[in-house]
């Protein structure tokens, strides 16, 4: 139901078809390529190569499913926000991670699978999202830090994506950096007040940087030596910036912040390094990152079970809504005839 895929991709049949690639095929593919080259979009209806679109299913639908699951550790605080204008600000930005998600799902769907095709990997398990989601919410400060953090870490990772090549993801992109620009705002506002607060909440802000610091620099993905998707994603201008790359521009984007918060980031070895013009960080602890990725972090199981209960829930939701549809279709064809 809902989807928005194009029934067939258009032009010759897409490689490998199991036969010899005839002239046809050569072309298409040469047409392709000098899109890339000249860095022109590739849009739903135009034809590309097997492994470009299975790149960018992959790609955006753990994309989508992250906005989705992220919704969970925020929603742990909208009762317990600490006012109601931090209540209503903190509902509103997971509203829009809401609207992140569809819009996502939508941009995947051109590529021809449907939302429950890619909702059912989420919940067998099959499907990745980011590993940020699966640490707990544990206080007040940590809406403050996944704001500044991880909302700044995802406000890095995507300006980039504005510009890949697939034209649905990039535009998708636009508008969800625009929000995420706000979230990292109200983020940063939450920090603050609480470091400008009592020694007590202080110490709140401080506690929820040493939890979430080193998950959000895990986030931006495994070191470019181990970065299996990368060369090819770059070469076909999905991802514009690397992973180390990327995380480096988040630290020093990140390290005057803290300090203009009074925070300590809990890196020994953070230390700027002028020849550079970076800082250089601490070692990260993969085997920490892979055990998340892979379904043992803290908090994987509870999240996945919230979203396929959810889900279960949203049944009736959506089978209204297709009635409402069905009788919508059925007026319009009764005006008609
Ligand atoms: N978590 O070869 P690479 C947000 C996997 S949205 C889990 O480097 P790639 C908004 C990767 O999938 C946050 N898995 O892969 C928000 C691959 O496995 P696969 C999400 C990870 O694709 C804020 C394998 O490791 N943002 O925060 C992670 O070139 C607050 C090898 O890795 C996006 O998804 C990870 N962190 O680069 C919402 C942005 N990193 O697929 C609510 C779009 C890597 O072969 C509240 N995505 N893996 O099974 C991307 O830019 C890329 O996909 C990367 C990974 C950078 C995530």
């Amino acid at each position: 139901m809902y989807t928005q895929s194009m029934d067939l991709p258009q032009g010759p049949a897409a490689e490998p078809r199991g036969g010899p690639r005839d002239a046809t095929d050569l072309e298409a593919d040469a047409r392709f390529e000098a899109r890339i080259a000249a860095d022109r979009k590739v849009e739903a209806q135009d034809w590309m190569p097997d492994a470009y679109r299975r790149t960018l299913v992959r790609q955006i639908s753990q994309h989508a499913h992250s906005e989705v699951v992220g919704m969970l550790p925020e929603g742990n605080w909208v009762t317990r926000a600490p006012s109601l204008k931090r209540k209503a600000i903190l509902l509103a930005k997971i509203q829009d991670e809401g609207g992140h998600g569809l819009y996502l799902y939508s941009a995947a769907e051109t590529l021809g699978t449907s939302r429950d095709q890619m909702v059912g990997a989420l919940h067998s398990g099959k499907a990745k999202y980011s590993s940020i989601f699966n640490y707990p919410t544990l206080t007040w400060a940590d809406m403050g830090a996944v704001g500044w953090l991880v909302d700044g870490a995802a406000i890095m990772n995507q300006i980039p994506l504005c510009r890949c090549s697939y034209g649905p993801y990039a535009r998708a992109m636009i508008r969800i950096c625009k929000e995420e620009s706000f979230h990292q705002r109200q983020g940063f506002d939450i920090m603050l007040s609480l470091a400008r607060g009592t020694p007590a909440q202080k110490a709140m802000a401080q506690d929820a940087l040493n939890r979430w610091w080193w998950p959000v620099v895990m986030m931006f993905g495994p070191s470019d030596a181990e970065s299996i998707h990368s060369a090819q994603t770059m070469k076909w201008g999905i991802k514009r910036i690397s992973n180390d790359d990327l995380r480096q521009k988040f630290i020093d984007a990140t390290v005057p912040q803290a300090e203009l918060l009074g925070l300590t980031i809990p890196d020994p070895d953070l230390k700027w390094n002028a020849e550079r013009g970076h800082y250089e960080h601490g070692t990260i602890d993969w085997t920490e990152f892979w055990n998340v990725v892979n379904g043992n972090g803290p908090c994987n199981r509870e999240r996945l079970a919230a979203r396929v209960r959810a889900h279960e829930k949203g049944t009736w939701v959506r089978e209204a809504a297709m009635a409402h549809a069905a009788k919508e279709r059925a007026r319009a064809e009764r005006v008609a005839a």
